[in-house]
């Protein structure tokens, strides 16, 4: 990179204002960036940014200090130094988008209403409160230049929806991939169970944490939650597998299964007590549950992008038996759906 500069704009009701770099040399050598453009310098976040490479390589790209590289969607089309389409996703929090409820009234009309949500990559339903109406847990999504600290929301439901005025995000996460609904200590109350990243602070053990937010009479609160950890785990969820009316937690991994059916608050070592079922390592894991063989328990489906696709029939008193396997159905992902002609019938998706 011979010569960098980075500009900003004056950005609509944003905090900060916007970053933008451009990597050519568009003020040529030696040209004071004061004298260059009327725009202002605000860019909080330039450190990421000036160890970039790939000098001349145009003004949307670069190689960012981690070495990955990494787009600037910036374009000025007219080359008169003004920017002409301003592209701002991994630049400010305009990445979160608010999920939306849709209904479909009785004149097939769909009514949406947008939720007091900043973006989400999941979303769970479940009764949390037990009154009745079902609640929803977001899980955050990932924004670009935020820190991979977050929190998930509750949306309370009623008759009027899920409002503003009952909607919460106080339960802190870390680079959560995914999110389930279960009652794990089966005292009653639905429990909320986050996969995040790797451990982050002191007294983690290694690996990705698996947090356990405890369900109770008043709610759910940051401190009432227990950590343990998985490593290599990259997927969850909660459904009951064996029938006896409790949500079963499942984890996955390149090489194993590991089914929960209860994890007790004081437990030393939660993952220990999990059932661990071994599966032929494979490359990108995908776990799917759903009711393949129409005998109203859930059943398991683990795929891969280069292995077999394994099937554990959900049963009473054993959660994950012995699975049936697809061989040669490379699937990244598996869907379950019900066929006109046959009651119910598996699909996947490969890629
Ligand atoms: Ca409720
Ligand atoms: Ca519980
Ligand atoms: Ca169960
Ligand atoms: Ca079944």
């Amino acid at each position: 990179m011979t010569q960098s500069e980075a500009f900003g704009i004056p950005f609509r009701s944003a905090r900060k204002a916007l970053c933008l770099v451009t990597l050519t040399s568009l003020l040529g050598a030696g040209m004071p960036p004061s004298t260059a453009y009327s725009q202002t310098l605000t860019d909080d976040s330039f450190e990421d940014f000036r160890a970039g490479t790939l000098d001349a390589s145009g003004q949307n790209i670069y190689v960012s200090r981690d070495g990955k590289v990494r787009t600037i969607h910036r374009f000025d089309y007219d080359l008169d130094g003004y920017i002409d389409l301003l592209l701002p996703q991994t630049h400010d929090t305009y990445s979160n988008i608010p999920p939306v409820a849709c209904a479909i009234g009785r004149d097939r009309r769909i009514m949406r209403t947008e939720l007091a949500v900043r973006g989400a990559t999941q979303a769970v339903a479940a009764d949390l409160d037990r009154d009745g109406y079902q609640d929803l847990v977001f899980c955050p999504n990932y924004n670009g230049t935020q820190h991979p600290r977050d929190f998930l929301s509750i949306a309370y439901g009623g008759p009027d929806g899920w409002p503003a005025a009952r909607t919460r995000a106080g339960l802190p996460v870390h680079g959560a991939a995914s999110i389930a609904v279960a009652d794990m200590d089966h005292d009653g109350w639905p429990d909320i169970v986050a996969l995040n990243g790797k451990a982050w602070t002191s007294g983690q053990a290694p690996g990705e944490i698996i947090r356990v937010f405890w369900g109770g009479e008043k709610g759910y609160i940051h401190t009432r939650s227990r950590d343990f950890s998985l490593p290599g785990a990259s997927a969850l969820h909660a459904a009951d597998l064996d029938a006896d009316g409790y949500s079963d937690l499942v984890l996955l991994r390149n090489d194993m299964v590991l089914v929960f059916r209860k994890i007790l608050r004081d437990a030393q070592d939660p993952a220990s007590t999990a059932r661990h079922i071994p599966i032929p390592k494979a490359r990108g894991n995908t776990l799917s549950i759903g009711d393949v063989d129409n005998d109203r328990i859930s059943d398991l489906i683990v795929g891969s992008a280069d292995g077999d696709l394994l099937l554990f029939s959900g049963s009473k008193n054993d959660p994950a038996p012995t699975p049936s396997i697809l061989k040669g159905v490379r699937a990244t992902q598996a869907f379950i759906t019900c066929y006109p002609t046959s009651r119910q019938a598996m699909r996947w998706a490969a890629r």
